[in-house]
């Protein structure tokens, strides 16, 4: 067998990427640590001449790491233009947030084309292509129109939309077409995979040849649910290795008795930050008595401040945090402690283990690493209670063991807030225990050799999607 390629928008070179926070990169690190492989991507930098020759090689440990920058015009096009204002806010079925610029769709095909030609020096034939996300949906199309015939598959991250919304896109055509020049595309629910075959289906662009596999554009094609996972063992480790942390001892001090409620995402409207804090607002003054008792902290390393929509929901979420705090904390008590850095992975690994409750309340998410993070790191003999949206992907997983929650009503969430503060602690092992029974049965190691089985044509050991 070949070597494995990777490609990502942004690959997270070791020396230069501390503290970096999403979702791909920390799934990815891990899979390819434990295979072994080329990972190609953008450097982040942006420089005025870029040249397939000016690709920086970078080889720690089993990976190899390939970079290269991008211009000014194609970062705006490209990667805040339509990979972010229009496929992303599409995908998590905000249209009304969707821009569709002729500019940014002529500069996201431009530097797909660029990084195909990169591909193309480096490829030999053997080798097996893994290409990841919304960024690089048009690769495997440039590639066969080059030539090569190596195994190529698309996993998408984010969630998969509904033919309405999907053909709503301009060019929603070409990415379907697209897409069929793979072999195989994962998703990582199986109802963004029925999403999926509803656009193939709908305007008679494909067939559904029946278990997973499609025909489309004369292409025959395979079709997976793959639930991404963490490295489940390893952050169980870390949050019980914590305790020594400096930042999480004084966390421990600050809060004396108070129980704590923690949230941890990227500064994305997709998440649902504001209507978590409405919700924890009102929580605190439905029950008085939990007045000074209970405190929010919410970890948002800010993200794709470009993006003009990021900007104005980052001033957003800080004046409703600085409004609750106002309005509900005393002299002695802050409620929400609103953090806007990203913080050292160890570090979040001992907080998540000191919070008595888990709020992960995503408007629409693929997966949500966040809450399965939030699981492994608790302590098995006094576990905290997830609150989950059930529009995250993992709320079919964790639908075992977490409160699930309507995120748009936070009359809803506050109840989950004040049910889960006062869960007794056997519910509280026992929802803990179904939980992290599948997230150590399905992690990220299997996430991924399940998808490359795919890949090479080999039986999937698939460990299947709980029914709800
Ligand atoms: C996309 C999809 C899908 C967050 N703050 C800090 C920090 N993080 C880490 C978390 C977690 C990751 O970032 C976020 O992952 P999510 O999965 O929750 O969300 P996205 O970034 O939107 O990821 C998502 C994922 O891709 C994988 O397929 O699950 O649905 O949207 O690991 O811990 N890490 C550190 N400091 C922080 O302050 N070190």
């Amino acid at each position: 067998m070949g070597r494995l390629i990777v490609v990502s928008n942004r690959v997270p070179v070791p020396s230069k990427a501390a503290g970096s926070a999403g979702g791909l990169a920390v799934a990815l690190q891990s899979a390819l640590e434990a295979q072994g492989g080329i990972w190609l991507g953008w450097s982040g930098k942006t420089s005025g001449v870029r040249e397939p020759e000016d690709i920086e090689f970078n080889e720690q440990g089993r990976i190899t790491y390939a970079v290269t920058d991008l211009s000014r015009k194609d970062v705006d096009e490209y990667y805040t233009g339509f990979a972010n204002r229009a496929l992303w806010p599409l995908c998590h079925y905000r249209l009304d947030m969707t821009e569709f610029d002729r500019n940014d769709m002529a500069g996201y095909f431009r530097v797909n084309r660029f990084f195909a030609k990169l591909l193309g020096l480096m490829v030999r034939p053997d080798d097996i292509i893994w290409v990841h996300d919304y960024h690089f949906i048009p690769l495997a199309a440039e590639l066969r129109q080059r030539g090569f015939k190596n195994r190529i598959g698309f996993f998408h991250h984010i969630p998969w939309p509904p033919a309405d919304i999907l053909f709503a896109l301009p060019v929603h055509e070409t990415i379907m077409r697209n897409l069929a020049s793979y072999d195989v595309v994962g998703f990582q629910t199986e109802h963004d995979v029925e999403n999926f075959a509803g656009c193939l289906l709908r305007e008679g662009i494909g067939a559904n040849l029946g278990d997973g596999h499609f025909e489309a554009y004369g292409h025959k094609f395979q079709v997976g649910a793959f639930p991404i996972g963490i490295e489940t063992r390893a952050f169980a480790e870390a949050a019980s290795d914590a305790k020594k942390n400096p930042i999480v001892q004084r966390m421990k001090t600050n809060l004396g008795d108070r129980q704590l409620i923690i949230g941890v995402d990227r500064l994305d409207y997709s998440k649902g930050i504001g209507q978590r804090i409405e919700a924890f607002a009102k929580h605190v003054e439905n029950n008085p008595a939990s007045r000074g008792k209970v405190t929010l902290l919410q970890i948002t390393p800010k993200s794709r401040s470009e993006v003009p929509e990021y900007g104005k929901m980052q001033r957003e979420v800080a004046e409703l945090a600085g409004r609750v705090n106002g309005a509900l904390g005393d002299v002695d008590w802050t409620p929400i402690h609103y953090v806007n850095k990203a913080l050292n992975r160890n570090t979040l690994a001992g907080l998540y283990r000191m919070a008595r409750v888990g709020l992960v309340t995503p408007l629409r998410d693929g997966m949500n690493l966040v809450c399965k993070e939030y699981v492994a790191a608790q302590d098995p003999s006094d576990p905290g209670v997830l609150v989950l949206s059930r529009f995250a992907g993992a709320a079919r997983e964790l639908g075992c063991g977490a409160l699930l929650v309507n995120p748009y009503e936070v009359d809803s969430i506050a109840n989950a807030i004040g049910r889960a503060l006062a869960m007794p602690l056997k519910a509280r092992r026992e929802r803990w225990h179904a939980m992290m029974e599948r997230l150590l049965d399905y992690d990220v190691s299997q996430w991924c050799s399940d998808y490359l089985s795919m890949l090479k044509g080999t039986p999937v050991q698939r460990t299947p999607e709980p029914a709800r």
